[in-house]
């Protein structure tokens, strides 16, 4: 405990960070007073259960042929909610000094003109929702989930010079969740609506605006979800706003970086809910927030999440771009980048060799438990659905010198794909992982952490924190609080909150680790044979069975 402060020293400060996500709102609420921080809020709506009317299930609408919409009508009803809940808590309103938010990326809201002022004077007595939807040029927004705009993401890239101009410009080459495709595709098909769309914001921004009652900036790390923005510029690209749609240019938001103070909470929160005037910061996307929420602040810690699909994200100092076009380089909150690879067949895939053997989680720790790092030799190659790293269309499981009806082998088989896939398809980032948070649902089978350790040679913490997103928000509200008032705290300080606790790291086994560096090229070998782009890698497998024993 630091000694209270002196007489006349201000109070306690209070900090919300707030998380738009897929599937819920979420709110945190740290306290700071002098070094110490801790959560005193944390409260989730989730969309479904909280606002029925609205129809969405796992917080999107109903949609087919590959679309994905949510309504943003609903993010404001559950905004209004949620900044009740904040206000009826008992904490001291008068403390929260700053407010800023995390949201699912590549999300786009459509606004018309009307929206500058009536942003700028909403009637705290009616609720937001209502306010919201005169406001729209478009009652949807896509959001990631969608996988309809194929055609547009090959059209923006031929017309920016290829793919590769694309990735080495804006960190990613032409993907169809990201905004400038879903921009492109709804300027062709409704161009009436486009035309009357006077500001497009993401899910972050939009949020922000609602805060803040004006126009809120973008900042870099959710800009970098669109196919629009120069990484290193952080400006709007404008070969590539020109090459996906007429007339965009005026209807982006402007780029600011994340810690920027976009406004003060407006009229409409302080008489609403009797909260103070605090200051709104630009909010970002998910997972630059989630970056700091898990304390992810220099080069070489890096996180992995084990969920529906398998994540592994960290800080880098550089902009470098993933050469296979599979990974993203988006902004970090800190001002530096992070590189990010998603994998599609993350929990499918080990529940689909779970349930082929009937396993309960108990017996695919003991199946884990009783095999060799290594698995002598026998190799999964698992895209039971799609794959996004590397691309693969149509699903395909393949099996090397691995006999399918070998329980136990196929579950290390599985495991240890999927952290060499990790490995591998992480390289590209030029960094050397040391340590490594584990998060997400499968990150509690020790068993599984420790062939993560071992493939990378890294030390793996469990992360402890719930909502990453969210806590990161509240932490880059404290920091630009600080930033604001001319004393910008490090990160290194203003992360120790989400830093791992007592709990010791799994460390990697060195023996272990050496059979897995040999097998690594070995296992490339075996995805660029399924892939049809590499001679049968039987032979090297046979070689390093002999070796490995
Ligand atoms: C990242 C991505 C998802 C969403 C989820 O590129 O599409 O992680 O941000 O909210």
């Amino acid at each position: 405990m630091n000694p209270p402060a002196p007489s006349g020293l201000r109070r306690a400060r209070l900090y919300v960070g707030l998380d738009s996500s897929t599937q819920s709102l979420t709110a945190i609420v740290i306290e700071v007073d002098g070094a110490d921080a801790r959560v005193v809020f944390d409260e989730s709506l989730p969309f479904d259960d909280t606002f029925p009317q609205y129809g969405t299930a796992h917080g999107v609408l109903p949609a087919s042929g590959g679309e994905a919409f949510s309504s943003p009508v609903m993010w404001a009803d559950a905004l209004d909610t949620i900044m009740r809940r904040i206000a009826d808590s008992g904490l001291d309103l008068g403390s929260i000094a700053a407010i800023s938010g995390s949201a699912q990326q590549h999300g786009s809201v459509y606004l018309n003109a009307s929206a500058a002022t009536a942003l700028a004077h909403l009637d705290p007595a009616r609720p937001l929702a209502t306010q919201v939807t005169p406001m729209l040029s478009r009652p949807v927004a896509p959001i990631w989930m969608d996988s309809s705009t194929g055609t547009q993401c090959v059209e923006i890239a031929e017309a920016v010079g290829g793919q590769q101009a694309l990735a080495s410009h804006t960190g990613s080459r032409a993907f169809e969740r990201f905004t400038g495709p879903q921009i492109r595709k709804f300027a062709q098909t409704d161009p009436a609506a486009y035309a009357a769309t006077d500001r497009i914001h993401l899910v972050s921004s939009f949020m922000a605006s609602l805060l803040a009652g004006k126009h809120a900036s973008l900042d870099p790390g959710d800009g970098s979800g669109m196919n629009l923005m120069d990484l290193k510029d952080r400006l709007w690209w404008p070969d590539a706003v020109k090459a996906t749609a007429s007339g965009l240019a005026a209807k982006l938001p402007a780029i600011a970086e994340a810690w920027t103070v976009v406004g003060v909470l407006s009229p409409f929160w302080q008489t609403r809910f009797g909260l103070a005037a605090a200051k709104v910061i630009a909010w970002s996307g998910d997972n630059p927030c989630s970056l700091i929420g898990v304390g992810l602040v220099r080069e070489g810690r890096v996180a992995i999440s084990l969920g529906t699909s398998d994540t592994v994200f960290g800080l880098m100092k550089e902009p470098r771009v993933d050469p296979s076009g599979t990974g993203h380089v988006f902004g970090a909150p800190t001002g530096d980048y992070m590189g990010l690879t998603c994998f599609s067949n993350g929990a499918l895939a080990r529940e689909r060799v779970q349930d082929a053997f009937g396993f309960t989680w108990t017996d695919f720790s003991r199946a884990l438990d009783t095999t060799p790092a290594g698995n002598q030799g026998r190799v999964l190659i698992p895209w039971f659905v799609p794959e996004i790293t590397p691309a693969v269309t149509k699903p395909a499981v393949h099996r090397y010198r691995l006999n399918p009806d070998d329980p136990a082998a196929n579950v290390r088989a599985v495991v240890e794909a999927q952290q060499m896939a990790m490995a591998l398809h992480s390289q590209w980032m030029e960094v050397t992982i040391d340590v490594i948070h584990a998060t997400g649902g499968a990150a509690a089978n020790r068993e599984i952490l420790q062939v993560m350790a071992d493939v990378f040679g890294a030390e793996v913490y469990r992360s402890t924190v719930s909502n990453s997103a969210a806590l990161g928000a509240a932490l880059r509200a404290w920091h630009a609080d600080t930033t604001a008032e001319g004393s910008p705290l490090p990160w290194s300080d203003i992360t120790a909150l989400a830093q791992p606790g007592v709990a010791s790291p799994i460390v990697p086994n060195p023996k272990r680790h050496g059979v897995y560096r040999e097998l690594l090229p070995i296992y490339e070998a075996c995805e660029a044979h399924a892939l049809g782009r590499g001679p049968d890698p039987s032979p090297a497998l046979e070689r390093f069975t002999r070796v490995s024993g």
